[in-house]
């Protein structure tokens, strides 16, 4: 329930709706964009970063908390016993979420053996917190060729180009993947998808399952795998360092059981990262929509044995994280809300920025109307926020909209007595994504030769800014391409002596740069003792 003196702000937004609602505030120009990116941005605050002093990405910027991980210190030691692994596989996926389980299916289908290892239980990932939508061009008005200019431009037009070329070509047929799966979208009554705009897109193209699309994947990707004769999946067994053979190949990795922390090796010819990004490690004190597990323990693992870094300087922060109440401060506010007509308002009652700016720069603005303008509302916490006028959206596309497209976001409110299709809603950005991460080829393949990669442990794709949608979609394109890929490389390998001699060398490598490594690194869960 709102506070007396936040309803006073909120009788501003309401005195001017209807004045609003037939007003199109306009989109910034390049170099306004440019403007308010420097000077509120996250990624812009140089002190907020720092260069990675030892490994292959050296001199790279980061943010210090995850500069921090990388520079940990392994988990174990060199000297364990390799002789008798746990077990043997041929394809070992990391991660449970929808680019590990894309993994699985793909590899399984290409021949190999696999065994899909998560930290926690299957389906804990971000995949499952994404709300929105996922986005593919098949429409006629719309292409592949489209869709690669947004995302081209959304990214600032550092994205690696063939990535994009492999993310918006699959896009269709990932769609169609989904659905022949079972995933249930979002139909007009003809049958037709009902698709929809997101920040950055120049065509209506986002594909939805209400507000809970990644859930809605992430259940058919995960019942899929499940009822698979042939993968094998291990839950609460955190990988803690990959193992290379005497000639520098993947060999598998060490892993731990969660509950009982006892290590054991898995050999294999080959393993899929899919990890996720870094959202618990709070960068710059923000809150995070992530998951519990997401502590960037991939990117600390590929890095360790060689792979090469790209865009970890850049990180999402969502522009609707919810601001009000305490208890859910930094969950998702899906961007769909604004995608439906929801304009984000200051205390005036004015609105401020164009709703659907990359989403960069319109969290960059919302900082900017809270933090320079003062016109943000604040929270009896000292928790600043703008207002997402929701109750538009019913009166836009009449009643009853918001019930049906948001019930996620109707409940996640209702909860604490705050009905969002009569008030709106006080959001903040709040860390969401890590646009950059190990560096991948067009099938998931790093310069690790047996290391393949996919999701969101990534860097590449989404250049310097990623667009709404496009993680769900990158998630099963590359986690498909890279299960693929890494099963068609089994038959070419013969693996050598496995070793842990990559662990002697960062040590060495880490003692030389000066470098304590107080953290021991993958650090697997977040700590929260740090972070307060
Ligand atoms: O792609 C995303 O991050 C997404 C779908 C988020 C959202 O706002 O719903």
């Amino acid at each position: 329930m709102y506070t007396p003196e936040m309803r006073e702000t909120i009788k501003a937004v309401e005195a001017t709706r209807a004045r609003r609602i037939k007003e199109t505030f306009p989109a910034m120009s390049m170099a306004e964009r440019q403007e308010v990116l420097d000077a509120f941005h996250p990624d812009y605050i140089t002190a907020g970063m720092r260069e990675i002093r030892v490994g292959a990405s050296k001199g790279q910027r980061t943010p210090h908390e995850l500069a921090d991980v990388i520079e940990g210190r392994p988990r174990i030691s060199a000297d364990i016993d390799l002789s008798q692994p746990k077990f043997e596989t041929d394809v070992l996926v990391v991660g449970g979420g929808g680019a590990g389980s894309s993994a699985a299916l793909l590899a399984s289908e290409n021949g190999a053996k696999v065994t899909l290892v998560t930290k926690l239980r299957f389906g804990d990932a971000n995949t499952m917190m994404a709300q929105g939508g996922i986005q593919a061009a098949d429409r006629p008005e719309d292409s592949p060729a489209i869709h690669y200019l947004d995302v081209i431009g959304g990214g600032h037009f550092e994205n690696v180009p063939e990535l994009v070329e492999a993310l918006v070509i699959d896009a269709p047929l990932v769609i169609r993947w989904l659905e022949e799966l079972g995933m249930m979208f979002d139909k007009a009554p003809d049958g037709t998808m009902v698709e929809a705009h997101g920040g950055g897109t120049s065509r209506k193209r986002m594909h939805s399952a209400r507000d809970y699309s990644g859930a809605e994947i992430m259940r058919t990707l995960r019942d899929e795998v499940r009822n698979h004769p042939d993968i094998q999946v291990v839950e609460f067994a955190a990988a803690v360092e990959l193992v290379l053979d005497a000639e520098g190949h993947i060999a598998g990795a060490i892993l731990m059981n969660m509950e009982t922390e006892q290590i054991f090796y898995v050999k294999a010819k080959a393993v899929v990262l899919a990890t996720g990004g870094g959202g618990r490690l709070h960068y710059q004190g923000f809150p995070t929509t992530n998951h519990y597990g997401a502590t960037a323990d991939g990117v600390v693992m590929a890095y360790r044995v060689g792979a090469e870094l790209a865009f970890l300087d850049t990180m999402q922060y969502h522009p609707t994280g919810a601001a009000f109440p305490e208890q859910i401060v930094g969950l998702l506010v899906t961007e769909k809300v604004r995608g439906l007509g929801a304009q984000p308002v200051n205390i005036k009652g004015e609105q401020f920025v164009y709703p659907l700016e990359p989403r960069d720069v319109e969290a960059a603005a919302f900082i900017r109307e809270c933090k320079s303008r003062k016109l943000g509302a604040v929270t009896p916490s000292g928790q600043p926020g703008v207002w997402l006028d929701s109750p538009m959206i019913d009166i836009i596309h009449g009643p009853g909209t918001i019930e049906g497209a948001l019930p996620a976001m109707v409940r996640q409110f209702k909860r604490f007595d705050i009905d969002i299709t009569q008030d709106p809603m006080l959001v903040y950005p709040t860390l969401h994504y890590q646009n950059g991460g190990v560096l991948l080829d067009a099938h998931g393949g790093t310069n690790v030769p047996g290391l393949f990669i996919a999701g969101e442990i990534s860097g590449g794709v989404h250049g310097r800014n990623r667009l709404m949608g496009n993680s769900l979609l990158e998630i099963c394109v590359f986690g498909r391409r890279a299960g693929r890929a890494a099963a068609e490389h089994v038959p070419e390998v013969k693996l050598a002596a496995p070793t842990l001699e990559h662990v002697t060398a960062w040590n060495a490598a880490m003692d030389e740069a000066g470098i304590d490594g107080a953290i021991q690194s993958p650090i697997l869960l977040p700590d929260y003792t740090r972070h307060v």
